[in-house]
């Protein structure tokens, strides 16, 4: 009796100091989507499924960027999370992504991104739109943006303008790439957000909030002390992952597999322990 007691204890304890979302609101966090409409589809399914098994309490689902380029689907995929972002503005967030940053500088003319972009599976996203990248790589770059203004439309650029490129609920910091260790996280630049690798991968620092991102390819989810990382090349892979967070429990959700980690065979054990607990009380 004492040994279980004197566990639950522990557990409460514990559970104080585990990184926590904002109460009252479950997130789900999804990963690199690089046109892969099929997974995006598969992965909502499942995110509602799972919903569903856990109660009702407000959900939010956070897409955290490079929606475009590399795979087959780029323009239907904008176009239906543009539809859905707009339609559920405050549950829907959508984070801007250093592809879609590349699509809106060759948009505008620039003309190192549009190499950059093309030479980073901006081709697809041409090809989704109907457009030949061998003759797009012919035209000027003011040609270029021009045919971007015309093929994506000038709603869609906007739209893609003015997304977010950080979101915070509780103790999680979402974003694109990550951050620049040492700096606050309402002081981080918009070009570490998007673009930034080792720098923070290395880092073992805590920064204030647990950074939940995509952008650097894993073999599988990356869960530190200090960040989550759920890009696991879904383009190439056909695994879109999605982390789950709600009080102190996370889990991973994907549409190849799903994850049974060490912290989850934990937060499990314990959830068991408090119910028991609560019933012998
Ligand atoms: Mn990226």
């Amino acid at each position: 009796m004492t040994g279980i007691s004197s566990r639950v204890r522990a557990f409460f304890v514990r559970e104080r100091a585990l990184p926590k979302p904002a109460d009252g609101e479950r997130l789900y966090a999804i990963g690199d989507l690089h046109g892969r409409l099929d997974l995006f589809r598969a992965l909502i399914k499942q995110l509602e499924t799972d919903a569903a098994g856990r109660g009702r309490i407000p959900t939010r689902i956070i897409v955290l960027g490079d929606l475009i380029d590399r795979g087959p689907h780029s323009r239907d995929l904008l176009g239906l999370i543009k539809r859905m972002q707009l339609q559920n503005a405050d549950r829907f967030v959508v984070l801007c992504g250093n592809h879609e940053e590349m699509l809106l500088a060759s948009a505008d003319g620039n003309a190192s991104a549009q190499r950059l972009w093309l030479e980073n599976g901006g081709d697809a996203t041409l090809r989704s739109y109907g457009l030949d990248p061998a003759e797009f790589v012919e035209l000027t770059p003011e040609h270029r943006a021009g045919v971007l203004w015309r093929a994506t439309g000038a709603e869609m650029l906007v739209w893609l303008a003015g997304l977010p490129v950080h979101f915070r609920s509780g103790d999680y910091f979402f974003c694109h790439a990550g951050i620049r260790p040492g700096i606050p996280l309402d002081k981080q630049r918009r070009e570490d957000l998007l673009w930034i690798r080792q720098d923070f991968l290395s880092s073992n620092r805590l920064h204030g909030a647990v950074v939940v991102h995509g952008h650097s390819e894993a073999s599988d989810v990356e869960v530190k002390a200090n960040r989550i990382n759920v890009d696991t090349a879904a383009y190439r892979t056909g695994q879109l992952t999605a982390v789950g967070l709600q009080g102190p429990y996370r889990w991973f959700i994907s549409t190849a597999q799903r994850y049974l980690n060490r912290a989850d065979l934990d937060a499990a054990l314990e959830g068991r322990l408090r119910k028991a607990a609560q019933r012998g009380q």
